[in-house]
């Protein structure tokens, strides 16, 4: 049986990844934080109890910040695979932080790096490399594209790219990263940008609260579906050889887009609901993300089927349903 380890299975992308290995018949291992409270809350559908003679989920404490650990968890657990998901992954957050987003989101992936030169494990290693290194560098964006970060948290990613591509060349590690476009669902934490919509419709639609607050309505994304997007992870994995891929849908809305498609999906018009506040204004903004993933369909047969129009619905639905279940 194959075995992987992913940091950041409590997260987005990791709880689909690890629903995806797992059907796949794969032994995973997950990297989770000591919280003082539940953080598990993403993947509590998948866990077994430990005494079960057939469990193939198993859940071990670390961070990215202690180097030791991962060390002494890869060498015990021998993974073939090894997802690096995770990291600090707010853009917003890290101007507020730019020292941890720099020290988990950067420095993490390479003491991940080193933990595995520095076994000698012979695994495959997966990057979550981010469209926001591209930053300035205007759309439509390729593996090509020169990165032009334009927050602590896309500078943090370029240099855990580059830190990938060095370790690929320099010590012969299989490691791929994957330059993921803005992905969403259900599961999306509360305060990205899709999500804080769609709740909030939820929310009114139920008479639950009456506005939702907001910063530039301008920026555009290229927004598609996460667990399309844990699909690409896994097959940069089984390639013949490492290499570097963008994953993207190919297409762009803008935030007020996604506003006007998620009200009007629920019967409620936008412009009564939404307000501007600065407070969610970034010192520098990415203006426009459209990703050209064509690398990725011819080489490793990948290709969006969600797009915005139907993600929005996916997203709105859920979080009606989730409400309507609370009652
Ligand atoms: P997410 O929902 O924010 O999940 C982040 C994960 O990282 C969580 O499991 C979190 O644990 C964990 N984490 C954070 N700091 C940690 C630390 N110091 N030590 C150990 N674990 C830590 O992110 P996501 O949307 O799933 O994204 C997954 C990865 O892809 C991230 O690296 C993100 O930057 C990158 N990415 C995401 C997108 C996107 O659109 N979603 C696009 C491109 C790249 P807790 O649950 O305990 O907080
Ligand atoms: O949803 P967002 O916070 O996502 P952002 O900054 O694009 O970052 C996400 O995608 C990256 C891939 O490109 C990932 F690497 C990263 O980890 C994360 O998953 O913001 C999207 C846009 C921005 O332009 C922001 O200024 O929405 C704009 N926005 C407008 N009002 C807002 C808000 N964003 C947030 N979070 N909250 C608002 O109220």
């Amino acid at each position: 049986m194959k075995k992987a380890f992913v940091t950041g299975i409590t997260g987005q992308d990791g709880s689909y990844l690890a629903e995806l290995l797992l059907a796949k018949g794969y032994e995973v291992h997950g990297l989770i934080r000591r919280a003082s409270t539940f953080n598990t809350r993403r993947i509590d559908h998948l866990y077994t109890d430990p005494h079960e003679p057939d469990k193939r989920l198993f859940l071990h404490y670390g961070d990215l910040t202690d180097g030791s650990r991962l060390v002494t968890l890869l060498a015990a657990i021998q993974p073939e695979e090894v997802y690096h998901l995770a990291a600090q992954s707010h853009v917003r957050v890290s101007f507020d932080e730019p020292e941890y987003t720099g020290d988990t989101t950067g420095m993490g992936t390479t003491r991940l790096l080193e933990a595995i030169r520095m076994i000698g494990l012979n695994c495959r290693f997966y990057q979550a490399s981010s469209s926001e290194m591209f930053g300035a560098s205007p759309p439509p964006q390729n593996e090509l594209t020169p990165f032009y970060p334009r927050s602590p948290y896309g500078a943090a990613k370029v240099y855990g790219y580059w830190m990938t591509r060095n370790y690929r060349e320099a010590y012969d590690l299989f490691a791929v990263n994957g330059i993921l476009f803005n992905h969403e669902s259900p599961r999306r934490g509360e305060t990205f940008v899709t999500r804080k919509i769609t709740r909030a419709v939820a929310r009114i639609k139920l008479g639950l609260e009456k506005r939702v607050y907001l910063g530039n309505l301008d920026a555009r994304r290229d927004w598609g579906y996460a667990p399309e997007y844990v699909e690409g992870m896994w097959r940069m994995l089984q390639h013949h050889q490492p290499d570097d891929y963008v994953v993207a849908t190919g297409t762009s809305y803008s935030v007020r887009d996604f506003v006007s498609l998620a009200f009007q999906h629920a019967g409620l018009d936008w412009e009564e609901h939404v307000d501007y506040d600065q407070r969610y204004e970034r010192p520098t903004e990415v203006d426009s993300l459209v990703g050209d993933a064509s690398k990725a369909q011819v080489e490793l047969g990948w290709k969006a089927e969600v797009h915005v129009p139907d993600l929005v619905r996916i997203m709105v639905d859920a979080d009606l349903a989730a409400l309507t279940e609370e009652d």
